[in-house]
């Protein structure tokens, strides 16, 4: 038995190999076991737990639910000046990402700005890797994705949204670009799993259970429906992820995605959108002038002592590059238990 609050520190080179060696053991291929395992270690550094390790149980189960295709080779569609498709025949988003990246980057620098679909993924992961990825090399990026029918409208109690995260990335001097990526729910679902896991109260205004009670309770809530984050503002944030991920790109929604599920409770299925500018295409000789008053509107916000989205994440990678992570001690020996 380990106590519920015990942890054990890893360094990230030992993330990666038990990330590796659990997702090779469940018959995922090489290329998509290291672009898979890439982004569990990017949200384990980065203090992101329900992004990181965790997912290797979330992802052992899709596996074994026969809900995602181990050995998907990608393909690639160029369809117009500033449109990428990337159909990732049924696998994890990840490779797809990596094939569609610089192709979108070559359309968004040769016409200003552009767009990268990617169709008939499953997708587990935290969407900041990617935008941060186009932010480093110059763009302006935003991503998008529908996850399964989770979250209840405002104003109603029965699941029609995902938790449908939204990123953004901007370019800046230094080391560090400017990102943030949330869910539209008051949080993302693997926060509310790992409260449920650790038998933790979950606070009021993230979920309603099934008689559409307002509930502390994760189970409940998991059970039931989540919310919104802001009410009729997250609401509506929501319902266009659902428009522009989904049917803009010909791909699932929410809904149609736990439709497919089946109650397997394996992870969504559908598309992503990610769009990227250069500013450098916008605003020709200008853009380092126009870029430069872009840090004043940073600066005006860390100066009063508030921090900026991905301040804490940057500082954490910092850290745990040196420390290495914390996992909590039943986590890590429920992953070892899929190497069995
Ligand atoms: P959080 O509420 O934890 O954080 C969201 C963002 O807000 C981060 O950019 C964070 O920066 C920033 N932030 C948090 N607190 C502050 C603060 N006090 N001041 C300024 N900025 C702050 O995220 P969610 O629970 O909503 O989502 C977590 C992850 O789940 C996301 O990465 C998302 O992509 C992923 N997700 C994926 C889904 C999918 O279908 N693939 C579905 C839903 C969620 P920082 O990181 O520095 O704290
Ligand atoms: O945490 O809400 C979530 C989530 C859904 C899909 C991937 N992450």
């Amino acid at each position: 038995m380990t106590d519920a609050a015990e942890k054990v520190r890893l360094s990230l080179e030992e993330v990666r190999a038990l990330a590796e060696a659990v997702l090779s053991r469940h018959g995922l291929s090489e290329r998509h076991v290291k672009a898979v395992a890439e982004t569990m270690v990017a949200g384990e550094r980065d203090e992101c737990a329900s992004h990181g390790i965790y997912r290797l149980l979330v992802c052992a189960h899709t596996i074994k639910a026969g809900k995602v295709a181990l050995d998907a080779e990608p393909v690639v569609h160029d369809i117009a000046p500033a449109l990428v498709r990337v159909d990732a025949k049924g696998g994890y988003a990840q490779l797809p990402f990596q094939m569609g990246k610089p192709v979108l980057e070559e359309k968004a620098r040769n016409c200003g700005i552009a767009a990268l679909g990617i169709n008939n993924c499953v997708h587990f992961a935290a969407l900041w890797p990617e935008v941060e990825a186009l932010a480093r090399d110059g763009f302006v990026a935003f991503a998008f994705t529908p996850s399964h029918a989770w979250v209840a409208p405002a104003g109603g109690t029965r699941p029609v949204f995902g938790t449908n995260p939204l990123a953004f990335g901007w370019p800046r001097p230094g080391p560090h670009p400017y990102v943030f990526d949330f869910a539209t729910s008051a949080v993302a679902r693997g926060e509310i799993e790992l409260h449920r896991r650790a038998g933790k109260p979950i606070p009021l205004g993230w979920g309603i259970d099934a008689e559409g009670n307002p509930t502390t309770d994760a189970a409940a809530a998991l059970e039931g429906a989540m919310l919104t984050f802001g009410g009729h503002k997250g609401s509506a944030l929501a319902t266009m992820i659902e428009l522009i991920a989904g049917p803009l790109i010909g791909d699932m929604t929410s809904a149609e995605s736990i439709a497919y599920d089946d109650n397997a409770k394996a992870s969504p299925f559908g598309g992503e959108l990610i769009i990227a500018i250069d500013p450098a295409r916008f605003l020709g000789d200008k853009a380092a002038e126009h870029l430069a008053r872009a840090e004043a509107v940073f600066e005006n916000i860390v100066s009063q002592g508030a921090r900026l989205p991905s301040q804490r994440r940057y500082e954490a990678r910092e850290r745990t590059r040196v420390h290495g992570v914390e996992v909590p001690a039943k986590l890590l020996a429920d992953i070892k238990a899929l190497l069995d």
